[in-house]
């Protein structure tokens, strides 16, 4: 049976990036597009209704971790068996989607991240210095920590088999960008498989970026999330962020093995 298709779409001010985002989805491979709207102030919502989107509006700004827990809560209620982030503001390839899915229709993998630094040329391709070197420094931490190695954790463009969203804690996690690690970090110590796909990344004046202060802030919070997810795997502190909701996963010490 082929897999429902949901895209979910964290908006905050994507007005004038959306449409084109949307345009280039490969409607054959997406059963449903879902648009979370973050409080924005521009004409995100008029674009959103004009594409005749499934359409979720936040009553304020509440931040990106926020924004997402509507989107994956709604895309479960629609019925998704996969589930793809794709960020409205066009900064990554929406054409893509097939390419990035891919490892979970065939059965490899329960995450996918489509990659900026597999291909090494992401600061060519305008990411600013200081955000690459930031990416690769944290990237390096968290694959020690996690006991892996992927190329990269930072990027927006993900893809989630539905089991990763039903068993992972995600609710309790922060409204703010450290959400995208703290979901990883569950999804590592539920044993989930993550794979990676290379994908390109455009920095252009339109689209939405973390600011320094707010990376700065961001990286600091990943330091802390580390630490707690070294203690938790070390038996030495127990945390519900990382124990999963599904009774399936839950048993899981650390160091135990996935049930068969
Ligand atoms: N900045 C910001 N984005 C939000 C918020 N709520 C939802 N979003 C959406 O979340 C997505 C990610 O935010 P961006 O500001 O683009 O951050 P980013 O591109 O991941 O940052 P870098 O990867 O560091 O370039 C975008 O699609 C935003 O529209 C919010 O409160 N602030
Ligand atoms: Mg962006």
């Amino acid at each position: 049976m082929t897999p429902k298709v949901v895209v979910v779409m964290p908006a905050y001010n994507a007005g004038r990036t959306l449409r084109m985002t949307y345009e280039q989805l490969p409607k054959d491979s997406v059963n449903l597009v879902i648009l979370v709207d973050d409080g924005s102030t521009d004409q995100t919502l008029e674009v959103a209704r004009e594409l005749k989107l499934e359409i979720f509006v936040h009553d304020r700004n509440y931040g990106y971790g926020a924004n997402q827990k509507t989107c994956y809560a709604e895309a479960l209620k629609a019925g998704a068996d996969i589930v793809v982030m794709v960020h409205p503001d066009y900064q990554y390839d929406p054409t893509l989607l097939p390419q990035i899915i891919e490892p979970i229709v065939k059965g490899d993998a329960d995450l996918v991240l489509g990659s900026r630094l597999m291909g090494g040329s992401a600061v060519r391709q305008g990411m600013p210095w200081w955000k690459y070197l930031g990416n690769r420094s944290l990237t390096w931490l968290e694959n020690l920590v996690f006991g892996l190695s992927l190329s990269e954790f930072h990027t927006g463009y993900r893809a989630f088999r539905r089991e990763v969203l039903d068993t992972v804690n995600y609710a309790m996690n922060s409204d703010g960008f450290v959400f995208d690690q703290q979901i990883i970090a569950q999804v590592v110590a539920a044993r989930f498989r993550i794979a990676e796909i290379a994908v390109p990344v455009r920095y252009f004046p339109e689209a939405s970026s973390a600011s320094f202060v707010d990376s700065v802030g961001y990286g600091l919070r990943i330091l802390l999330l580390l630490a707690r997810f070294a203690l938790y795997r070390s038996g030495l502190y127990r945390s519900r962020r990382f124990q999963s909701l599904s009774a399936r996963y839950s048993r899981l010490a650390p160091g135990d093995d996935r049930p068969q």
